[in-house]
């Protein structure tokens, strides 16, 4: 059994240039592996801690300096001897030695840092593929790519209040189909926003931020994007929303308001939660929307349960702040049945075991799992892997633009390619599985 004979943490940066850290965990057997910690830009209240030191002198406070001793301190005090394969054993040290709920002694990012490097030296150690350490033999499931073509909200600098609006191409026959119907969506939207005079510099995802009057406007020049590419909006390409409402939840008026129209000192409209999701209606009635994140705040639990009772039966509707990848929040949620999916992201709770436990309960609850990158990214792919390993079906990491993103997708093209005759596409709306050698 090889054994962890060393762990070292590394200050280094994301995609948005604020540090984030590196881990490297070193084996007996002279394997070494690393693993990056990714960062978000709406995060929800109940995610575990993203450690930063504080220091205005360094980063405007975003160090992780602190991080980087406890992992090469504290961390590898007890993980170090540990038998590499007990990724369960090790995460549960990890959470122990933090003693916190919510990681906040050591830091999520400590914790997980350490935790995803441990599983990649291990898939090393035996010879095998990341996605196959994870997720053993059975014939794997390619997820359907929801790529966020134009972005809004907390990830650019622009009019508009949704986060993300996003292109499903859910009718291909191949991951690698539905990745190229996407790019080409993506590019036909930039020279529509050319032509319209409308700026084509992108958001922190690599989705284009331009100033637009309404989502409305936004929804229109996708599905014109679609229809110009030469696809159909609805039956081969749908639309998926992550609203990030938490953002747009103003606690004091209790209402969802328009925030960057009130932040531009124009005139916004406001709305209670029934509002929004009459709102919400309203737009999947008009549009091929198949999928809601975060439709409402992360605190508005009736809100949610009222949202999934109006939509639920036709559409996604995924929690992200709500469920944070906590069981906990989970269990609630489907006791509740405030949603029909959740987003999986493994920094929000901070280890891999606890992460794939999530998925586990969320699949025995009937509902979907959207593996899903951070605002803030590094080149680690990570979360390819982890999307085939546990058949989650679904994955969303940005515009097919940065190479963060790209990074993703492209593992998932080699895993596809890898894995000719073994691998399925999902369409995620007909719940069908597609072999791409009959494809
Ligand atoms: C989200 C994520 C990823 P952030 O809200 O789903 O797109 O954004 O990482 O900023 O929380
Ligand atoms: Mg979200």
């Amino acid at each position: 059994m090889p054994t962890i004979t060393s762990i070292v943490g590394f200050e280094i940066l994301d995609s948005r240039g604020h540090p984030t850290i590196t881990v490297r965990v070193g084996l007996d057997n002279g394997i070494s592996a690393f693993a990056s910690v990714p960062s978000g830009a709406s995060t929800g209240m109940h995610e575990a801690v993203e450690k930063r030191d504080g220091d205005k002198r360094r980063y405007q406070g975003k160090g992780v300096q602190e991080v980087v001793s406890s992992v090469n301190g504290e961390i590898a005090k007890v993980i170090c001897g540990m038998n590499v394969f007990d990724q369960t054993g090790i995460d549960h040290t990890l959470i122990t030695l933090d003693g916190t709920p919510n990681k906040s002694r050591l830091g999520a990012n400590a914790i997980l840092g350490t935790s995803l490097a441990v599983a990649r030296a291990a898939a090393l150690s035996c010879g095998l593929e990341l996605y196959r350490y994870l997720g053993g033999l059975h014939p794997i499931i390619l997820p359907c790519p929801m790529l966020n073509i134009l972005n809004g909200g907390a990830h650019a600098d622009n009019s508009l209040d949704f986060q993300e609006f996003m292109v499903r191409p859910h009718a291909a026959r191949t991951f690698a189909e539905a990745l190229r119907w996407g790019v080409e969506v993506y590019h036909t939207l930039r020279s529509i926003l050319k032509k319209k005079g409308l700026v084509v510099s992108v958001g922190d995802e690599g989705g284009f931020a331009p100033n637009l009057q309404s989502d409305e406007q936004a929804l229109d020049l996708i599905i014109e994007a679609i229809t110009q590419a030469g696809y159909k909006p609805g039956v081969e390409i749908s639309i998926g929303l992550d609203c990030a409402a938490s953002e747009l939840y103003d606690a004091k008026e209790k209402k969802y308001i328009e925030k960057k129209r009130r932040e531009r000192k124009e005139e916004f409209k406001t709305r209670t939660a029934e509002e929004q999701i009459a709102y919400l209606q309203h737009l999947v009635s008009l549009y091929p929307i198949d999928s809601i994140e975060d439709g409402l705040g992360e605190n508005d639990w009736e809100g949610w349960q009222k949202l999934t009772k109006a939509l639920g039966a036709s559409i996604q509707i995924v929690g992200d702040d709500l469920f944070v990848t906590n069981q906990k929040f989970l269990e609630r949620g489907i006791k509740e049945e405030s949603a029909n999916a959740i987003l999986i992201k493994l920094n929000q709770i901070g280890t891999l075991t606890e992460t794939i436990q999530t998925v586990e309960r969320a699949r025995r609850a009937g509902w979907r799992t959207v593996v899903s990158h951070r605002s803030g990214e590094t080149e680690d792919a990570f979360i390819a892997d982890l999307t085939v390993a546990l058949g989650c079906g679904q994955i969303k990491t940005g515009a097919p633009c940065r190479s963060e993103r790209t990074a993703k997708y492209n593992r998932l093209l080699v895993i596809e390619a890898t894995e000719r005759t073994n691998s399925f596409y999902l369409d995620t709306n007909k719940e069908r599985l597609y072999n791409q050698t009959k494809a």
